[in-house]
């Protein structure tokens, strides 16, 4: 570990002296806005001598460096990160104290750069910190949004959207290299000549364009000099234009581009595994990718003149199907600017390219009108359509006369331009993001592709940085840990093994269930601040948090806790250790029983949080606003994690593996990388129930079952649905929760009652929730077990991911920065 040449001295001085550069300020005179501000630069003082030590580095060696292309960057602050990274967080906070300062409260002042939805946002975010910390190089491609994921407001239960303006006071670790703009161009036709030599030659006429303009972000390994860089592009018009100079064609021409750049950058779509097919998303797509991909070209000509040998120094991962189109960006570049023929071409980009598939749900599959995408991408659709046409002559060639099998792979069909298709056979590597999720991909969603192609498949269970979801969110845990192993678990988080034998030792135990109820009072407070309601630190911590989705079956969590309660009102002393139920996450704006789900727990928690008959027994918690930051405290403070997908819908999920780390007991389903869990805890130290996988799927292949006997056979079920549409949670108006009903058990349209098998896997969870209080009043066993959970996390961290993905895909090799 590089030893921590940090001048106390000098740093805080350097915090004196940028109050008063930034600010015209004495540090007594400052804000704690400003303070922060004069924080973060000292910081990144202290980063940009690494980071230029990286580049020479990289200059020198000329390493081959992978390009992790995601439209998300969930990264969350970056102050507590980066002062871990430089090894100099408990120095800084001491200079702080010194100051008067808390450092909480200085890291709190930074809004969390919400540049993604969910899991696959905040993924991309881990695997950065990851390949910094394991000296990679690396660059993170993708679009810096003006506004980010929207702020979520509760009011009267609902949720409200509100605009993220997170870069109002500009943003300390950003730096602008307008040196670096690139023009991308939209729109036009393609004209075609011959030129000299006799050649077919393309050029786009009559287009429109804009300027892609990088901001570089630092990202900073753990304990060395690694500093790699998140490029996030921004558009500008081509021209800021002169009113008198244009005449009206050319002003009417300007006034479009800069609306076009003003668009493009706007704002991030807020769904989460789901496609909504906006042109406004495709040009952020090809906005970013064509800036980058051209970079990276130009990157590798400024040190090779032999462009065919492009894959041995570039490597592009395709974050889901959204930034696909790199494909035929980096064939029309190979072809109409480096003069590759097409199979040359094709060698290139195949080498160059793999892709990542989040999700086999049918209604977050990318496919774009050919009209939409041909008008908007003439050259690149043309490049589409030869890609199709020789794949499809592929595939008559190994099954003749089976139509079935071009309907399914064929990359243009029926009108529409499969995004994933063409990520498949374009691509070197189909990877899925969990065991259980890659064999459904090979044996089912995409099992027509893996016949044909089965060497291109391969699983990299997804992962977590325990840098950020151990060492910054949960301090107490880490430092406990540190003493009683040594602190190597923070770059080889295999580590946290060792723990195991102190699982059994009563001391041991209660020092981890002590640290486990700070984190819960620090909870507390956090709570009241922010939701103004009441909570028992010693009650169970129940907690889902995650984005609001029918297959996440928050709905089956909310249910069971309307029958918990009316269990506990026919019999008020049931034997039951008091719980609260902590629900967080965000809706699509459009996703109306999603946002109506959000309105049934808070009036579910409205009506049983005010029932003093019932002791506290029960408390329902919607906590507003679930980003990064607080997902922080709430890890660190959480008694039971909830899992509780559809099985075979959640492809991973990672919010599973951060609670683990953090000494969370699951309830879940056999589904993602809960499948893993299990395998590295023990079917003991975990509560599963439900439908598995193959279960799921064979109902599915059935058209579903049968909702409606379980209402009508189960007598508190039926209770409990009928509290849905009787006004019981919504007297004003009892109607309000009655798509929640249908939605539960009439068909609608082509759709089954109860897609997400919600009341076929009730009674099963509600007989884990019992077990769950039975684990809990045997307060050694649960200790133990959390224990463990932490113990067993090894496997989860995203550097143990992503040296999968550089051993089989990548085949990077890590490069040592000196200063
Ligand atoms: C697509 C088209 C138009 C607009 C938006 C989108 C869109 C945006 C985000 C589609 C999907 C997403 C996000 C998907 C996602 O987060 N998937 C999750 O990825 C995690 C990391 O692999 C997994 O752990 C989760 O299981 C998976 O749901």
């Amino acid at each position: 570990m590089a030893e921590s040449t940090f001048d106390k001295k000098a740093f805080k001085s350097e915090i004196v002296d940028n109050v008063k550069l930034l600010f015209r300020k004495t540090i007594e005179e400052a804000d704690n806005q400003q303070i922060f501000q004069a924080v973060a630069y000292a910081v990144k003082d202290i980063m940009i001598d690494k980071w230029m030590a990286t580049h020479k580095a990289y200059e020198l060696q000329d390493p081959k460096t992978v390009y992790y292309m995601s439209m998300e960057f969930l990264m969350g602050r970056a102050l507590g990160n980066n002062m871990i990274n430089i090894m100099a967080y408990d120095e800084i906070k001491e200079i702080l104290n010194e100051l008067g300062l808390d450092i909480n409260v200085m890291e709190d002042q930074e809004p969390d750069a919400a540049l993604g939805n969910g899991g696959l946002g905040r993924l991309a975010a881990c695997f950065l910190d990851s390949l910094a910390t394991l000296k990679y190089p690396a660059y993170g491609c993708g679009i810096r949004y003006r506004y980010g994921m929207f702020k979520q407001e509760i009011k009267d239960g609902y949720q409200i959207e509100a605009p993220d303006n997170w870069l109002k006071n500009g943003n300390p670790f950003e730096l602008k290299r307008p040196e670096y703009a690139t023009e991308i161009k939209f729109g036009g036709y393609v004209r075609s000549y011959n030129d000299e030599f006799g050649k077919e030659k393309f050029v786009i006429e009559n287009y429109r364009s804009v300027m892609a303009i990088p901001y570089d972000i630092p990202i900073i390994g753990y304990g060395n000099n690694t500093v790699n860089t998140l490029r996030i592009w921004d558009a500008e018009a081509i021209q800021t234009f002169n009113l008198d100079s244009f005449d009206k064609g050319d002003y009417q021409k300007a006034i479009e581009e800069q609306n076009l750049a003003r668009n493009i950058v706007e704002v991030l779509y807020p769904n989460d595994n789901h496609y909504a097919g906006k042109e406004l998303r495709l040009k952020q797509q090809y906005f970013f990718i064509s800036a980058s991909v051209q970079t990276a070209v130009a990157k590798y000509k400024g040190k090779h003149d032999d462009i065919k040998k492009f894959a041995d120094k570039v490597a592009f991962q395709l974050n889901d199907t959204h930034p696909t189109v790199a494909i035929a960006e980096l064939m029309r570049i190979l072809m109409d600017e480096e003069g590759l023929n097409w199979n040359e071409a094709w060698d290139v980009t195949s080498n160059t390219c793999a892709y990542t598939n989040h999700t086999i749900m049918s209604e977050a599959l990318e496919k774009w009108p050919i009209e939409l995408f041909s008008k908007l991408l003439p050259r690149i659709y043309q490049i589409v359509e030869e890609i199709n046409r020789r794949f499809v002559e592929e595939i008559k060639a190994k099954y003749p006369g089976n139509q079935e099998k071009i309907k399914k792979m064929a990359v243009i069909y029926d009108g529409q331009i499969k995004m994933a298709n063409m990520a498949i056979v374009a691509g070197h590597s189909v990877n899925g993001v969990a065991k259980l999720h890659t064999q459904i991909l090979e044996k089912q969603e995409l099992k027509d592709f893996y016949e044909m192609m089965p060497e291109k498949f391969n699983n990299k269970t997804n992962g977590i940085t325990q840098r950020r979801f151990l060492l910054h969110a949960n301090p107490l845990l880490a430092t406990w840990i540190t003493d009683k192993i040594g602190d190597e678990w923070i770059t080889n988080l295999e580590h946290l093994k060792k723990l195991k034998p102190y699982a059994d030792d009563l001391t041991f135990q209660k020092e981890f269930m002590q640290i486990k109820y700070q984190n819960k009072v620090r909870l507390v407070k956090y709570i009241k601040e922010h939701n103004n309601i009441d909570v028992d630190p010693s009650s169970i911590f129940d907690v889902q948090v995650k984005r609001l989705h029918e297959y996440k079956r928050q709905l089956l969590n909310i249910l069971h806790v309307m029958y918990l309660y009316n269990k506990l009102k026919q019999n008020p002393d049931m034997d039951m250790v008091p719980r609260t139920f902590i629900f967080g996450g965000k809706a699509a704006a459009g996703y109306r029983i999603a946002k109506l789900t959000i309105k049934l727990i808070n009036n579910v928690g409205n009506l049983i949080n005010n029932d003093k008959s019932i002791n506290n027994k029960i408390k329902v918690v919607f906590i507003e606003e679930y980003c990064v930051s607080n997902a922080e405290l709430i890890f660190a403070a959480a008694d039971v994690s909830e899992q509780i997908s559809t099985a075979s819908k959640e492809a991973s999920g990672t919010g599973n593996m951060k609670f683990m780390l953090n000494g969370a007991i699951t309830i879940g389903t056999m589904d993602g990388a809960n499948v893993e869990i299990v395998e590295e805890v023990g079917q003991e130290n975990a509560v599963i129930f439900g439908m598995s996988a193959e279960e799921v799927i064979r109902y599915e292949n059935q058209g579903g079952y049968d909702s409606m006997e379980i209402f009508n056979n189960d007598e508190e079920i039926r209770t409990v649905l009928t509290q849905l549409i009787n006004g019981f949670y919504s007297p004003e108006n009892p109607e309000l929760f009655r798509d929640i009903y249908n939605s539960l058990l009439n068909y609608k349209c082509s759709s089954r009652a109860d897609t997400y098998f919600i009341l076929k896997d009730f009674r099963a969870y509600a007989q884990a929730h019992e077990k769950i209080n039975e684990m809990y009043k045997d307060s050694a066993r649960w200790a133990k077990s959390a224990m463990l959970n932490t113990a067993c996390a090894g496997k989860f961290s995203s550097d143990r991911t992503i040296e999968e993905y550089v051993r089989d895909i990548w085949k990077l090799e890590k490069v040592e920065v000196k200063l």
